[in-house]
């Protein structure tokens, strides 16, 4: 055969190229087969399960409607564990909201809102109320991330936030608050107009382009602070004027820090509960509903979907329990 003139070559290369970006990307795909990895593929870059221990004490999760995300999340109002805020019925506290969108490092939200246990609706940016369900013969709502539950329902006050840009902008100027409590537990629901109308969850995603894999990418994501017994000196007038909002670090004292994400926490359903300190984002006590999809030994992603398993949460998560090693999915 006749071989191909670099020139003919080259022109049929950028053809194909033009033809692959034309096709939708197979993200972590499945197939009853031995696998065989082709351009395009994609593999999430962590693999996900439960968490445990102080570590897990924020169950939350969302979903997104019409391009609003509404994200419910509860905790004990006290954790038993040392790492964390007590939450009390009587005492009134400062606290902030800061949302990402597919980014790490951009960050819109409302640095300084005040908590205050009561069924008023103040009609107020900066005041979140906390409805009592009890008092109002209320069930607890059920944190799946559809809002629609008896306990967000009409009665319950809901606070518009200002949302200002704080670290870049990503855009959001709105966001919508809500919080009950009933005899042992807050729930919040937040809701709020995802800026690129895309529930963006692949951080450090794998792709391969037909030879090589490299990881890239980013997620959603939306970081609640609280006081601890000690707070940064300013955190009654500043709020999250104390937080790098970078690294998640403090000016002086400790935050008790929800990280809810899109990826690596949201599949589980969980927001990861952290302790902001001056040197550190540090880890609650116990196991992340994460861990890295990497080694260092390796060009190409050491964890895989089971190619026999449907995905549990999606094709684009990879759960523990559904993983193997990469090897096992290659032909022999
Ligand atoms: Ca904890
Ligand atoms: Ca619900
Ligand atoms: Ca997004
Ligand atoms: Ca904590």
């Amino acid at each position: 055969m006749r071989s191909l003139s670099p020139t003919i070559l080259m022109i049929f290369l950028l053809a194909a190229g033009a033809l692959m970006t034309g096709c939708e990307d197979e993200i972590n795909p499945v197939s009853d087969s031995w696998r065989t990895w082709e351009n395009g593929d994609t593999v999430p870059g962590y693999v996900l399960s439960e968490p445990s221990g102080s570590r897990a004490d924020v169950r939350a999760k969302a979903q997104m409607f019409d391009d609003y995300y509404a994200l419910e999340l509860s905790c004990a109002m006290n954790t038993g564990n040392a790492d964390d805020h007590i939450f009390r019925p009587d005492t009134s506290l400062v606290f902030a909201v800061i949302i990402s969108d597919n980014s790490q490092t951009v960050w819109n939200g409302a640095p300084l809102l005040q908590l205050i246990w009561t069924d008023t609706d103040f009609e107020d940016p900066y005041a979140v109320s906390v409805y009592d369900l009890v008092a109002n013969g209320r069930a607890a709502p059920t944190i799946d991330g559809d809002g629609n539950d008896e306990a967000w329902s009409s009665g319950v006050p809901e606070t518009q936030l200002d949302i200002i840009d704080l670290v870049g902008d990503n855009g959001l100027r709105e966001a919508y608050l809500m919080a009950v409590h009933d005899s042992t537990h807050i729930y919040f629901k937040l809701a709020w107009p995802d800026p690129t109308s895309t529930m963006s969850l692949g951080r450090e995603r794998w792709h391969f382009d037909g030879s090589d894999w490299t990881r890239g990418g980013d997620e959603d994501m939306a970081i609640f602070f609280f006081p601890t017994d000690t707070p940064p000196a300013d955190w009654d007038t500043l709020g999250a004027g104390t937080v790098s909002a970078e690294e998640a670090t403090t000016t002086d004292g400790t935050l008790n820090t929800w990280a809810w994400t899109a990826g690596l926490t949201n599949p589980v359903g969980y927001a990861d509960d952290l302790l902001s300190t001056p040197t550190a984002l540090e880890n609650d006590a116990g196991t992340a509903a994460f861990r890295l999809n990497y080694d260092a030994g390796k060009s190409y992603p050491p964890y895989v979907q089971d190619p026999a398993v449907e995905p549990g949460q999606g094709p684009e998560v990879l759960l523990e329990t559904e993983a193997i090693p990469f090897e096992e999915t290659i032909r022999p």
